[in-house]
C-alpha cells in the first residue's frame, strides 16, 4: 500500500475500512452457510434455521457456563448463544473481538437469540494448493536486526553473511526481512539507555553498511516493523524517500507492512507481527505462545487477518481497503516481531517466525522473555522444507 495511503483518521475512514473488511472475509464464508442480514434474522418467526455472517461485537460467558458472541453486519448486530454442550468450547475460546465469523443455528421463538450450532472462521481451505520454484533456489527469512541496539549481534550477523559467501549457500538467492531493522528511537521508555547509535539516520546507515555483506546478486525484500522509521499504524508504508535512499543497497525492494511478495512462483505474505503479541496473550497457551509463535500465526490464518483486534496493542490506520485482510492465501507467512523462531505448516501454508538478530534486552531479562537470537532460517522454494542456520 506504499504511496497509497488515503485515510485521515476520520471517523468516517474507519467506518469505510471495517466494511471493506466485512465485505471481503464475508465473501469467504458465504458459500458455507445461507447467511441472512442481521435485520433480517430479527424479522424471521420464531423458531427458523438462521445464519449470519459478522464481525464479533462481543463475547462473553453466561452464568450458567454459555457463551454469548453478538456478531454485527452492515445492517445491525444480532445475538448468539452458544450452549457448553454443542462441543464448540474449543472455537469459542480462538475468538478475537472484530474478526468475521459465521453462525449457523436455530432462532429462539421470540426470534431475539440465536441458538448456535456450528461456527465457521473464514480460514485456509485444506485444499490449498502451493506455488513453487522450479529449480533448486532458496531464500533466507529474517527480522528484527536491531541495528543501533548495545545488543545488537554485529558478530553472528557476519558469520551469517559470511556463510552467504560460501558454496553452500549459493542457492540462497533471496534474503527477505521482516521488520525491525534497525533499534529505533524513543520505542520503548527508557531505550535511550541501550542504545549503541542514538540518531535514526545513523542507526539505517550502519544497518545499510551490514547488508551490504550480503552477496551483491542476492534479491533483497524488505517491509517495516514497530521499530523502524515509519508510523506505528498498521499498514505501514514501505519508508520515505529520505530512508529508502539510505538503505538503497544491492537494489533492494522495500514494500509495505504487511505485504506479499512472490518469489519464483511462491507467494511469501510478509508481515512485522506486532498482533501476534495480542493473538498470544488471548488465547489459551496450546494455541498461541513465544515458545510456538508459529501456532499464533496459524489463527491469523484462519482468520484470514494479520490482526484482527481493534483498539487494544497492535494500532491499526483506518484506509480505505483494509490492507490487514488476507484475500489470497498464501504459500508461505513470514512474521517476526516476538523475537522467537517457530515454523510449521497450517493446511499446507508454511508459517515461519524468523527469530532476531538481538542479544536479550534489560526489559526482555524483566518480563522473561528468552529471545532465539542468531538463527537464519532457510527456505527451499521448490520443496517449500525449511533448515534453520545457527550463527551464533
Ligand atoms: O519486540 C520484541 C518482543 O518483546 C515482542 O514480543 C514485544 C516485546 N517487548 C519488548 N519490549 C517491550 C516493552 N517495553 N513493552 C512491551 N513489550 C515489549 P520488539 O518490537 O522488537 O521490541
Ligand atoms: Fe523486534
Ligand atoms: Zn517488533
Amino acid at each position: 500500500m506504499t504511496g497509497r495511503s488515503t485515510g485521515t483518521g476520520e471517523y468516517g475512514d474507519f467506518v469505510q475500512t471495517f466494511r471493506d473488511r466485512y465485505e471481503r472475509l464475508s465473501k469467504v464464508l458465504r458459500g458455507r452457510v445461507n447467511h441472512r442480514p442481521a435485520e433480517a434474522i430479527a424479522e424471521m418467526p420464531g423458531g427458523s434455521d438462521a445464519a449470519m455472517i459478522g464481525l464479533v461485537n462481543d463475547v462473553r460467558s453466561t452464568k450458567s457456563g454459555h457463551w454469548l458472541v453478538e456478531l454485527e453486519d452492515t445492517t445491525g448486530t444480532f445475538p448468539a448463544l452458544i450452549m457448553k454442550d454443542k462441543g464448540l468450547a474449543d472455537l469459542v475460546d480462538e475468538i478475537l473481538m472484530d474478526e468475521c465469523l459465521a453462525v449457523e443455528g436455530t432462532l429462539a421463538d421470540d426470534s431475539g437469540i440465536l441458538f448456535a450450532d456450528s461456527l465457521h472462521f473464514p480460514d485456509v481451505p485444506r485444499t490449498h494448493r502451493t506455488g513453487a520454484a522450479d529449480r533448486h533456489v532458496q531464500a533466507a527469512l529474517i527480522s528484527d536486526v536491531h541495528v543501533g541496539s548495545d545488543e545488537f549481534m554485529a558478530d553472528a550477523w557476519s558469520s551469517f553473511t559470511d556463510w552467504l559467501h560460501t558454496p553452500e549457500a549459493e542457492p540462497v538467492e533471496y534474503l527477505l526481512l521482516a521488520g525491525d531493522m534497525v533499534e529505533g528511537v524513543g520505542v520503548y521508555p527508557d531505550q535511550d539507555e541501550e542504545l549503541e547509535i542514538v540518531d535514526i539516520y545513523e542507526q539505517y546507515e550502519a544497518f545499510a553498511e551490514h547488508l551490504k555483506e550480503v552477496p551483491a546478486d542476492t534479491e533483497i525484500v524488505m517491509i517495516p516493523g514497530n521499530h523502524d522509521a515509519v508510523r506505528l499504524a498498521e499498514p505501514q508504508p514501505g519508508f520515505n524517500d529520505e530512508i529508502r535512499s539510505i538503505m538503497d543497497v544491492h537494489d533492494a525492494q522495500i514494500v509495505s507492512n504487511p505485504a506479499t511478495v512472490t518469489v519464483e512462483g511462491v507467494d511469501v505474505l510478509m508481515y512485522h507481527g506486532v498482533s501476534l503479541d495480542e493473538v498470544i496473550a488471548e488465547l489459551p497457551e496450546e494455541k498461541a505462545s513465544y515458545d510456538e509463535p508459529h501456532k499464533a500465526m496459524y489463527q491469523l490464518l484462519k482468520k484470514r487477518h494479520v490482526a484482527p483486534q481493534f483498539g487494544g496493542h497492535t494500532r491499526v490506520a483506518p484506509e480505505e481497503r483494509d490492507y490487514l485482510v488476507i484475500e489470497d492465501v498464501p504459500d508461505v507467512f513470514h512474521t517476526g516481531h516476538v523475537h522467537k523462531l517457530g515454523w510449521g505448516k497450517y493446511h499446507n501454508v508454511l508459517a515461519v517466525n524468523s527469530g532476531c538478530w538481538q542479544a536479550q534486552t534489560d526489559f526482555q531479562k524483566s518480563v522473561n522473555i528468552d529471545p532465539d537470537a542468531g538463527y537464519a532460517p532457510i527456505l527451499d522454494l521448490d520443496t517449500l522444507e525449511m533448515t534453520v542456520r545457527k550463527f551464533a
